[in-house]
């Protein structure tokens, strides 16, 4: 900072009204992930998502100027969090390895509990139907993975020969699709048995340096 003002202090009604239309924001957006998780994009209509929130349509394109727009910021939304979830655990003192194991936890919970985690995988396989630059599906989560993977090379917990990169696209194919197969079949009722198993094979063969006190 360089101690100048850019930004006058609005009055205080005005950052009222700012802090109010962030929360109805919130709410169109949630409604809206409920919805296109459930019925899928065409399926969803904004007027649905007008009548799912208690506003009216024409307050809903006043946060969201169009279908296209509101989709893309679910899914922008969905990727948007984990970075942020992930400093988060790690300064809550686990190492680099560790971090990455508890953020897939929390990942794996995701997809079971937060209607904009479904409402994005559901949207990314929908994408061709939407009309719009929806982020690019899997680089995200690849390029924060490899950054915790560098780490816990740094740290000599990845195995040797073990490329920062490579683990962390091994482990986005296997997480994306262990969740894709376990909504297919079961609609994610059998998450969390598929996500131990497959944490335990790949962070067996992940882990490496001299055995910890991770159990
Ligand atoms: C993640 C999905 C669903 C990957 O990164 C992505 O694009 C993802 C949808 O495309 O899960 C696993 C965390």
């Amino acid at each position: 900072m360089n101690g100048k003002q850019s930004t006058p202090t609005p009055p205080a009604g005005q950052e009222l009204k700012q802090e109010r239309a962030i929360q109805t924001r919130a709410q169109v957006l949630t409604a809206a992930a409920e919805l296109l998780s459930a019925k899928g994009y065409r399926n969803t209509s904004m007027q649905d998502v007008a009548d799912r929130v208690g506003m009216t349509k024409g307050a809903v394109y006043f946060h969201f100027r169009s279908k296209e727009t509101l989709a893309v910021a679910v899914v922008q939304h969905h990727y948007g969090q984990w970075p942020n979830v992930a400093e988060h655990i790690r300064a809550s003192g686990l190492g680099p390895m560790d971090t990455i194991e508890e953020l897939l936890n929390r990942a794996t919970t995701a997809f079971q509990k937060d209607p904009v985690m479904q409402a994005g995988a559901r949207l990314q396989l929908e994408r061709p139907l939407i009309d719009a630059e929806v982020p690019q599906p899997y680089v995200d989560w690849t390029t924060l993975l490899t950054r915790l993977f560098a780490e816990a090379e740094a740290a000599g917990e990845l195995r040797a020969g073990v490329t920062p990169e490579a683990a962390a696209r091994t482990v986005i194919a296997a997480v994306f699709g262990m969740q894709h197969i376990s909504d297919t079949l079961t609609h994610r009722a059998d998450l969390d048995a598929r996500w131990g198993e497959t944490r335990e094979i790949l962070f067996h063969s992940l882990r490496g340096g001299q055995p910890s006190d991770h159990v």
